[in-house]
C-alpha cells in the first residue's frame, strides 16, 4: 500500500509489518493513524468475519490515561454517563459531550481504579479537551497517551484462538468486563468488547514491542481455524448500528440525536459539562435522530457525503453510511432524520449519486 505518503505524522503500529505482510488493501487514518479497512474485498472480509474468526490492528483507538487523585471526577466531568456502579474490571460506552451537549466522542471507558482510566477514543483530537478541563480545572491529575494498541480479536471462533492463546480463563470474560491476563513475561487488559456484532474480544498491548510477538502467536494458534487479518467492516458494522464518529455523528449532533439516550441519566454525583445542554434537550425532545434505513435498488456506492434526505421536496435529514448487505439483500444505511419523519416506515427519497432512490425508516438494526 503506497498511495498514502508515510510520514511521522501519520504513524505506523506496533502491528503495521504484520498488517502488511498478510496484505492489506486499503486504509483510512485515523486517529493521525494507520487503520486497515479492506484485505480482500469488503464482502469477502464480510463474509469471514461472521464465519470465522479475525485479529484486527484497531491501534489507532487512541487510550487517554486519566491517572491521580482527581482522575474519577475529571471522568465524571466529561461523560453524562452515570459510573456510580462501574466496577474496576468494566469498561463503558460513553458519550462524550461539550458545554452545548454537542459530541466531543464516544469511547470506551476502561477503569482500571477510581485513579486510574483509559478512554479509548474514537476519530477527535480529544486529548486536548481533555488536558484544557483539567488544567483549566486545577485538577490533581495526568492526562497522556500511554504506550498502547488495541488488538482486536473478532468473530465466532473468537473465543477458541483467545483461549489457545491465553488460557480457558477468556471464556468467563462477560461483555464489557475484562481480566488482566499473561502473555510471555508480560501480561494485558483483555476485554470482551469490540466493533461488531460477531463476538470477541480486545487485547490492550502495552509497550510496542509485544506487538509482532502476540500478532505471530495468534495467527500461529488459529491456522486450522481458518483466522485472517481483518478490520472493522463497513457491511456489518451498519448492519449492527455501530455509530461511526465522523460520520454519523459530529459535534453538531447531541447523544440523544445520536440514539445514546440510555447512556445520558447523569448520578447523584454527576457534574459533567454538557449537563443543562441535555437537560433542556430532553425536555424538549431531540430535533434529528439516528435511524436505521434501507435504500432500495442495486448497491450503492460508498458515501463520501451524507447523501441529503427528502419529504415531498422538502430536506429531512442525511445518510452518512450505507453499503449492500449480502445477507439481507438490501442497502443498509445509517440515517439522522429530522423529528416528525422517523418513525418506522416511514418513505423517504435519498439522493445518491446514482440517482435518487427510495429510504425506508427500519424498527431497529438488523443484527
Ligand atoms: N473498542 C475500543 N475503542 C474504540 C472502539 C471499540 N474506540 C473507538 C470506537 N470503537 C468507539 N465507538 C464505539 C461504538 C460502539 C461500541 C464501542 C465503541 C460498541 N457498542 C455496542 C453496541 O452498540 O452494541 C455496545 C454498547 C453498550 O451497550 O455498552 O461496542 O470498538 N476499545
Amino acid at each position: 500500500m503506497r498511495l498514502l505518503s508515510q510520514s511521522r505524522r501519520l504513524r505506523q503500529t506496533p502491528f503495521s509489518k504484520g498488517v502488511e505482510d498478510k496484505g492489506v488493501t486499503a486504509y483510512t487514518v485515523y486517529n493521525r493513524m494507520l487503520l486497515p479497512t479492506v484485505f480482500e474485498s469488503v464482502e469477502a472480509d464480510y463474509r469471514h468475519l461472521k464465519s470465522h474468526v479475525q485479529i484486527w490492528d484497531v491501534s489507532c483507538e487512541r487510550q487517554i490515561e486519566l491517572n491521580g487523585l482527581d482522575a474519577g471526577h475529571l471522568m465524571r466531568r466529561l461523560t453524562p454517563r452515570n459510573l456510580e456502579k462501574m466496577q474496576e474490571d468494566q469498561c463503558y460506552y460513553v458519550p462524550i459531550v461539550d458545554e452545548n451537549g454537542g459530541m466531543l466522542n464516544d469511547p470506551v471507558a476502561i477503569k482500571h481504579s477510581e485513579d486510574r482510566w483509559w478512554i479509548s477514543i474514537a476519530d477527535s483530537d480529544l486529548l486536548l479537551w481533555v488536558k484544557g478541563l483539567a488544567v483549566g480545572a486545577g485538577m490533581d491529575v495526568q492526562v497522556f497517551e500511554p504506550d498502547v494498541s488495541p488488538l482486536a480479536v473478532q468473530g465466532p471462533k473468537s473465543d477458541d484462538l483467545m483461549a489457545r492463546v491465553f488460557g480457558d480463563e477468556v471464556r468467563d470474560i462477560r461483555f464489557f468486563r475484562y481480566k488482566r491476563l499473561a502473555f510471555q513475561d508480560t501480561s494485558f487488559v483483555v476485554a470482551r468488547s469490540g466493533y461488531s456484532k460477531q463476538g470477541g474480544y480486545e487485547i490492550y498491548v502495552e509497550n510496542g514491542a509485544y506487538g509482532m510477538p502476540l500478532w505471530n502467536a495468534l495467527f500461529e494458534a488459529g491456522a486450522d481455524l481458518n483466522v485472517r487479518p481483518g478490520c472493522p467492516n463497513l457491511i456489518e458494522r451498519i448492519e449492527g448500528g455501530l455509530l461511526s464518529y465522523g460520520n454519523d455523528m459530529t459535534m453538531e449532533n447531541s447523544p440523544l440525536e445520536c440514539g445514546l439516550g440510555k447512556f445520558c441519566k447523569p448520578g447523584e454525583d454527576s457534574d459533567h459539562i454538557g449537563m443543562q445542554a441535555l437537560a433542556r434537550e430532553a425536555e424538549a425532545g431531540p430535533a434529528r435522530q439516528v435511524r436505521a434505513i434501507s435504500i432500495t435498488g442495486d448497491p450503492v456506492p460508498p458515501a463520501r457525503s451524507g447523501w441529503p434526505l427528502f419529504k415531498d421536496g422538502k430536506r429531512v435529514g442525511q445518510i452518512p453510511s450505507a453499503a449492500w448487505s449480502p445477507d439481507f439483500e438490501t442497502n443498509v444505511a445509517i440515517g439522522m432524520v429530522d423529528t416528525g419523519h422517523w418513525d418506522a416506515g416511514s418513505i423517504l427519497t435519498v439522493a445518491t449519486p446514482n440517482g435518487n432512490r427510495r429510504a425506508i425508516v427500519q424498527e431497529t438494526f438488523w443484527a
